[in-house]
């Protein structure tokens, strides 16, 4: 079975693994005491998001979560397929908790997850494809693609629906819509500047440990903002 390359391929994906464990302990425990549902709907998404990421970071770093794809004119690469599971859910969730506080009408929810789950999809077609780079790059670009789709709607019509909430309610969406701007836009740039678009440019030991950084920052990052002002979730009201 491939096993992860040793040195900071692996310490990446061990410190992945602790932090995610970490994080969910932290939220887990933090909202303990939490008898408001409103307030609770958000603890249950946000502590699933990090504990999904932990299970996923254990198989990668335990060789599990690992495949050796043969590509035609590149030769085998090392694919962590685990990491699309992980997003396939986890990116949802996010979406979920950021929708909520906006206080997003059903379609808005639809359109997010839809947009989300067919980027993390093809992503996951592109990490896999065996036909030669200029196909990983294609289902990279169609990737891509929904990736600005999703955003463009984020700063659209969820920032629309959000500005209708308190003024405290729409700083915290504000801030944690930048926040996901910025972090999620780094993926692509990742994947092809990493092994996975075929130019290595970026050897997998960086590549690992930048996602797990983008990772950590995405999902313990966002869920201690998002927690650390309790009043403020209880003040998010459903407009549509
Ligand atoms: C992929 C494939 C290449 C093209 C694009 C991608 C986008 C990935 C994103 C992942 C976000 C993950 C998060 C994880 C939470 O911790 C799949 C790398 C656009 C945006 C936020």
């Amino acid at each position: 079975m491939a096993q992860p390359g040793a040195g900071l391929e692996s310490i990446a994906l061990w410190i992945g693994t602790i932090g995610m464990t970490l994080g969910t302990l932290y939220f887990v425990a933090q909202g303990w005491s939490v008898r408001d549902p409103d307030q609770q709907e958000y603890y249950i998404i946000t502590i699933f998001i990090p504990a999904i990421a932990a299970a996923s970071y254990f198989s990668m770093a335990t060789g599990f979560g690992l495949i050796e794809v043969s590509v035609d004119g590149l030769g085998t690469l090392d694919i962590y397929w685990a990491r699309y599971a992980d997003w396939l859910f986890t990116t949802p969730l996010l979406l979920l908790d950021l929708a909520l506080l906006a206080g997003a009408d059903r379609n808005t929810i639809y359109t997010l997850i839809g947009l989300d789950v067919f980027m993390i999809g093809t992503g996951l077609a592109g990490a896999l494809a065996t036909e030669g780079q200029l196909f990983r790059i294609l289902w990279w670009a169609i990737s891509t693609g929904a990736l600005l789709v999703l955003l463009y709607f984020l700063l659209g019509t969820l920032s629309e629906q959000a500005s209708q909430q308190s003024g405290d309610v729409g700083a915290l969406f504000s801030r944690l819509r930048n926040l996901i701007l910025v972090l999620w836009s780094a993926y692509p740039v990742v994947w092809i500047l990493g092994t996975e678009g075929g130019f290595a440019i970026v050897p997998l030991g960086i590549e690992t440990a930048a996602f797990m950084v983008l990772d950590l920052a995405a999902k313990v990052g966002f869920g201690f903002i998002l927690l650390q002002s309790r009043d403020v979730l209880s003040a998010a009201k459903p407009t549509g």
